[in-house]
């Protein structure tokens, strides 16, 4: 009897084991997922960015790098429109990149792509390497090798004109706010996580927790960075609350978290925001978080319920507890 109740129980153990290696292939691939972002490329798309020279709103520099832009996003298979708005008779774009334009993506990744002009109180940002080019290059990057499955889940939006506030009249954030102000009920309700990326280059790169950021999407993000081993660059202290373009999606109630540089370096807003104060290491410490985060909602996000590991071993000690019943109901009998 007790021969009849090891072999039942041995049985079942395999046939959960084989059930298991058959429905988990998907779940561990995505929970073990090994970032493949490349700083190198991301950083040459940075000094892409720059070799246009200044980009202020209305500028032809910012034209030929908004069509730079979108022949990048195309050639990686992205579809790309352009959002017009106008502000203070100013013409201006935002870049929108869809993988399925029918799709309400679940994740949207922003940057701005526009370069402070000179004002009153300050030089601008020059060819704003790490304020500007930074967080699109990221974004050049990640829509370059994000896998396939994941992309459908993300639209990369690259903001014009967030960064001329106090100038001549002009406030900050206009291309992000024009965005959620166009965005219907449905597509609202749709969004999920709003990463903005803004002056993550640097050479020293530090991102505290932004303090008007989602906690719980914050959290989530940090997590990632600590299990990748990038305490030293997501580092556990809060600044801020920082007016940039997460700001419109959190008014509108949708959960967004802003990765940005507090305090803001010394060549913030002078002319020496240039490519030599930004690095490679710090854009793929960055991209590997993001490029992690996105894999996680693509399996979270999936249609098999076992791609969460507590469910597993719940499923797993469920199928156990009912093989041993089996056997002690043939062992009574
Ligand atoms: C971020 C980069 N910002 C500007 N350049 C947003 C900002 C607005 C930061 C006001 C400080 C004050
Ligand atoms: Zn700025």
């Amino acid at each position: 009897m007790v021969c009849l109740m090891m072999k039942s129980t041995w049985t079942g153990l395999i046939a959960v084991l084989i059930v298991t290696l058959a429905v988990c292939p998907l779940n561990l691939q995505q929970i073990s997922h090994h970032p493949i972002f490349n700083g190198e490329d991301a950083y040459t798309y940075l000094v892409e960015q720059c070799d246009f020279g200044p980009r202020p709103p209305g500028s032809d520099n910012l034209s030929l790098c908004r069509s730079m832009i979108a022949d990048k996003l195309e050639s990686f298979g992205w579809n790309v429109s352009f959002q017009n708005f106008t502000y203070k008779e100013v013409q201006c774009v935002n870049i929108i990149g869809q993988w399925n334009s029918q799709s309400n993506s679940p994740i949207v990744l922003g940057a701005h792509y526009d370069t402070r002009p000179p004002g009153a109180s300050d030089p601008g940002s020059g060819v704003g390497a790490n304020d500007g080019a930074s967080g699109v290059a990221m974004l050049l990057e990640l829509a370059d090798i994000l896998p396939e499955e994941s992309r459908s889940l993300v639209e990369i939006v690259l903001f014009d004109a967030e960064d001329s506030g106090g100038i001549s009249g002009w406030d900050w954030i206009q291309g992000s706010t024009y965005y959620v102000s166009q965005l219907n009920n449905e597509r609202r309700n749709s969004i999920n996580a709003m990463v903005l990326l803004d002056m993550v280059g640097d050479i020293n790169l530090q991102l505290p927790r932004e303090r008007s950021s989602t906690a719980s999407l914050q959290s989530h993000i940090w997590m990632i960075a600590e299990e990748l081993g990038y305490n030293a660059t997501f580092i556990d202290s809060y600044r801020g609350p920082i007016i940039d373009d997460h700001r419109p999606f959190l008014d509108a109630g949708i959960p967004a978290v802003d990765l940005i540089q507090v305090p803001f370096p010394p060549y913030w807003h002078t002319l020496e925001d240039t490519p030599d104060k930004c690095s490679a290491e710090s854009l793929e410490i960055v991209g590997d978080v993001l490029e992690v985060f996105v894999v996680e909602q693509a399996s979270e996000l999936s249609v098999f319920p076992l791609d969460s590991p507590i469910l597993l071993v719940v499923a797993v000690i469920v199928c156990v507890v009912l093989v041993i019943l089996i056997a002690y109901a043939k062992l009574k009998r």
